[in-house]
């Protein structure tokens, strides 16, 4: 069986990432089929509109196999450990072309983010044109608990979410629910997950019609729950405390404002306790790289993203994340180094050093990518 699904009704192009057993996690070969058929319909007219979806109920997409990613960073410990492993650097390359594919396509692209959607799964759910979630849909971006931080296109992401949001759900990798995605602008429409094949089936219908922009929207509106209806957003209720750290620094000053609330209020104890387990290089590098990202161009994030993702596979805490949360599951992953104290200002830098020159980097034509 194929691993990413493709099917045309009408004008209809669907997509499915056909990973069930491993909640549709991006593998090299699942986002190097991604970009190929993406960039196939965006060249063929009689594809007017795509709809992406994952297989099996339990997730739209988990996020990255960094399974494989990490397999690739260990085997090539012994070849140089100073150097970025090529599989790895093709394959951050393929992923974010394919989120930057979503983000700039030119035909309309209805995402279904029903199920787990976090990490690389927010990535390919952020830039589409109709993003629907569902009463199942749970989302997160959750890097700093493997010691990496908030890719896939999150540096715009986050940074377009209302007040400090994005700062506070990178830091933390709160879980958030569909009713928090509309709140926070991630997704445009709330849609019972009963009714997706019947969704399906108008798609297919307005799918050849002159008007399928208006339809499309229209057909979505129509279908979706009104906002009385949704459950109450947890993140909305915490509006005073997220507005807080609109005007801080530095992770000082974050961690004084979000401790003491942490104390008395189960979702920011939970996001709180996510932040002190994860890594502290990355809580370092989160901080740094969502701030210097604020007014990025959508270039400027992917270039900026790709360079510090590559610099993560050259320094300890991604890998040894991945070890001990998804493969020796110890749950204990031991930090270089272990505490935000000892995070010294040049270690950050060092995540940050350039990679390549403007003229040589992968991403620098990426607009014709
Ligand atoms: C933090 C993460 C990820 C994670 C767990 C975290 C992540 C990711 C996966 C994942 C899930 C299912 C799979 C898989 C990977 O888990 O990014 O291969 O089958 O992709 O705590 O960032």
């Amino acid at each position: 069986m194929s691993i990413v699904l493709t099917d045309i009704k009408e004008n209809l192009g669907i997509i499915t990432i056909n990973s069930e057993k491993s909640l549709n996690a991006l593998s090299l070969e699942i986002v190097s089929e991604l970009k190929r058929i993406l960039e196939q319909w965006r060249d063929n007219s009689d594809i007017k509109c795509v709809f992406l979806q994952g297989a099996g109920k339990k997730a739209f997409c988990a996020g990255g196999d960094i399974r494989q990613v990490r397999k690739a960073i260990e085997d090539y410990k012994t070849i140089d450990p100073t150097q970025v492993p090529p599989i790895c650097e093709e394959y951050f390359i393929t992923e974010y072309s394919v989120d930057y594919l979503i983000h700039t396509y030119p035909k309309p692209i209805v995402v279904w983010g029903d199920g787990i959607v976090m990490g690389g799964g927010l990535g390919l759910l952020a830039g589409a044109s109709h993003r629907i979630v569902t009463e199942r849909s749970l989302l997160a971006m959750p890097e700093i608990s493997i010691g990496l931080y908030p890719d896939v296109g999150a540096s715009y992401f986050l940074n377009k979410m209302p007040s400090a949001y994005g700062l506070y759900l990178g830091l933390t990798g709160t879980r958030f629910d569909g009713a928090d995605a509309l709140f926070l602008g991630i997704a445009d429409y709330f849609i019972p997950s009963t009714v997706k094949n019947s969704i399906l089936d108008e798609l297919v219908q307005i799918s050849s019609s002159d008007q399928l922009s208006d339809r499309l929207n229209t057909l979505l509106a129509q279908r979706s729950t009104p906002s009385t209806g949704l459950p109450v957003s947890q993140a909305m209720l915490h509006k005073s405390l997220i507005a807080a750290l609109e005007p801080i620094h530095s992770v000082a000053e974050f961690i004084a404002i979000v401790e003491p609330v942490a104390k008395s209020d189960a979702w920011v104890a939970a996001g709180y306790s996510f932040f002190t387990k994860g890594s502290p290089t990355s809580v370092h590098v989160i901080f740094r790289q969502l701030t210097e990202s604020k007014h990025y161009s959508l270039e400027e994030v992917f270039r900026s993203e790709l360079n510090l993702t590559c610099q993560f596979t050259v320094h300890p805490d991604f890998s040894e994340g991945v070890r001990a949360l998804l493969i020796d599951k110890d749950q204990s992953p031991k930090w270089t180094p272990n505490s935000l104290e000892q995070v010294s200002n040049e270690w950050i830098e060092s995540h940050f050093t350039p990679l390549w020159s403007a003229e040589e980097h992968p991403f620098k034509n990426i607009k014709q990518a």
